[in-house]
């Protein structure tokens, strides 16, 4: 992009090619930033178009915004806490087949996260964390995306990856770090990550696949351009309220609206981060009124309505690809039920009573099955069913993950470099040496090849 002097002032003149093209259709006559006066140039002028504040109008009254007064910014529902849609003209654009899968997806992921957390705590498991009062969120908005679309998740999304087609089997893998685990053992529990379905690995260190996802976007935007005849995709950005206290959020906002690429913002705004209720974290209106201020479409959403968490998704998906890109952001309304993980004990910072009322008064399980059983989709007996099938095929996953072996020691140094640099050599050495001289405390059993993985690696040639 370059600037020219012409008569009519200060002009912004595009540069035509590739990268003008990123940036969608040129714009038109009256796009407000495309023709912008560097000073006022009457007595009589209406207003500045100073390049940095674009068409404001001058006025005489002074009056600071104050946030605090405005009305805040209304959220989004189809259904109510009864079960009953608002709005039947729209309707909930989900067949009763697809809202039968739905609610079944929410309830395994209930009873597999209270399974797995009882599991924890019997130390057969180091550590998980559950999606309770959140399912509807990861669920009902991965159920309105492609399976081409480029996940990004935080650790609470869960429900993301049994909705695309994650397994039991994959969950328990990684839960147990086993030999079939994706990762072979490299991170630490609910770190799941799969190329298939094209969800990149969870990273524990908040808010980095923030900027990730906005990068992603923009290599989608190029693929998207350069195959048009493929179905175009975005990139898909899931992160927590707490999250986004982290400068990460703000750097990606901006790139991805400054370059205008296809990428979601999906903020779970649960209430919480850890310890940290929302009303230490931001004095503001909550996530969803920074993306206005970064010139981002912004939806808040009720988070409990499975129906609206996917009607505001697939509308998002939809502007996201709208002329060559845009980024959306929607914040989903939830409160974190469960505890952050299985290493916190969230009674010590909130009452048990907030929690009791949170799980009485809403929650988007009972939501979904008030509406199904108000449908006569769904009753008693079918509830019974599901639950006890569920919770034996989640058992019989659990056992099978836990019989595996471990992946070989050697996967704790490969897949990093190429090959074994010097320095790394040096600390197979060692840690060889350490394993051999104390084979009480390192049992190596469970570990595919035992030492001899590590073996095999020194005997590798450098290339
Ligand atoms: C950079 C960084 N700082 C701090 C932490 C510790 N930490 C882990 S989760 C978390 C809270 C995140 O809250 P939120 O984004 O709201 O997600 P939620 O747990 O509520 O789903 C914190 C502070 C971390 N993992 N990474
Ligand atoms: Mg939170």
């Amino acid at each position: 992009m370059s600037f020219r002097y012409t008569s009519r002032g200060l002009r912004l003149q595009r540069v035509v090619g590739l990268q003008s093209r990123l940036h969608g259709p040129r714009p038109t006559a009256n796009t407000p930033w495309q023709t912008c006066r560097g000073v006022a140039s009457t007595p009589t002028a209406e207003k500045v178009l100073f390049p940095g504040a674009l068409n404001s109008e001058f006025t005489h009254s002074m009056e600071f915004i104050q946030p605090s007064q405005a009305k805040a910014i209304p959220t989004y529902r189809v259904m109510n806490q009864y079960g009953e849609i608002i709005d039947r003209e729209v309707g909930v654009e989900t067949t009763d087949e697809e809202a039968l899968a739905l609610y079944k997806n929410m309830v395994i992921l209930s009873i597999m996260d209270l399974l797995m957390f009882e599991a924890q705590r019997q130390g057969r498991l180091s550590f998980y964390m559950v999606s309770a009062g959140e399912e509807g969120i990861a669920i009902g908005s991965a159920s309105a995306l492609t399976p081409g679309d480029v996940i990004f998740c935080q650790y609470r999304e869960t429900g993301v990856y049994l909705q695309r087609g994650f397994t039991l089997s994959s969950f328990m893998n990684q839960l147990f770090a086993n030999a079939k685990d994706n990762g072979l053992g490299r991170n630490m529990p609910v770190h799941y990550g799969s190329k298939e379905l094209n969800i990149h690995t969870i990273s524990s260190t908040l808010a980095t696949q923030i900027p990730h996802a906005a990068g992603a976007a923009y290599a989608l935007k190029m693929q998207n351009m350069q195959n048009p005849d493929t179905d175009p995709r975005v990139a898909v950005c899931y992160f927590g309220e707490g999250a986004a206290s982290e400068g990460d959020f703000h750097a990606a906002l901006n790139i991805a609206a400054t370059r205008q690429v296809p990428c979601l913002f999906i903020c779970r705004n649960n209430g919480y981060a850890i310890s940290t209720p929302t009303s230490d974290q931001y004095r503001g209106d909550g996530i969803a009124s920074r993306g206005a201020g970064y010139g981002i479409a912004t939806l808040r959403v009720d988070g409990n309505d499975i129906f609206a968490v996917r009607h505001a998704t697939k509308e998002a998906r939809r502007l996201a690809l709208q002329d060559g890109g845009q980024p959306v952001l929607i914040e989903m309304m939830a409160y974190r039920v469960g505890h952050h993980s299985t290493s916190d004990d969230s009674f010590a910072y909130r009452q048990r009573v907030e929690v009791e009322d949170w799980k009485r008064r809403d929650n988007p399980l009972t939501r979904l099955r008030k509406w199904l059983e108000g449908k006569a989709l769904w009753d008693e007996d079918k509830e019974k069913a599901l639950r006890s099938s569920t919770r034996k095929d989640v058992l019989a996953a659990f056992e099978q993950a836990e019989k595996e072996s471990k992946p070989s020691i050697r996967n704790a140094f490969e897949g990093v470099w190429a090959e074994l640099t010097d320095e790394q050599r040096a600390h197979v050495e060692e840690l060889r040496d350490i394993l051999m001289r104390y084979p009480k405390e390192y049992d190596l059993e469970g570990f595919e090849g035992g030492i001899g993985g590590l073996d095999e690696l020194l005997a590798s040639k450098k290339k």
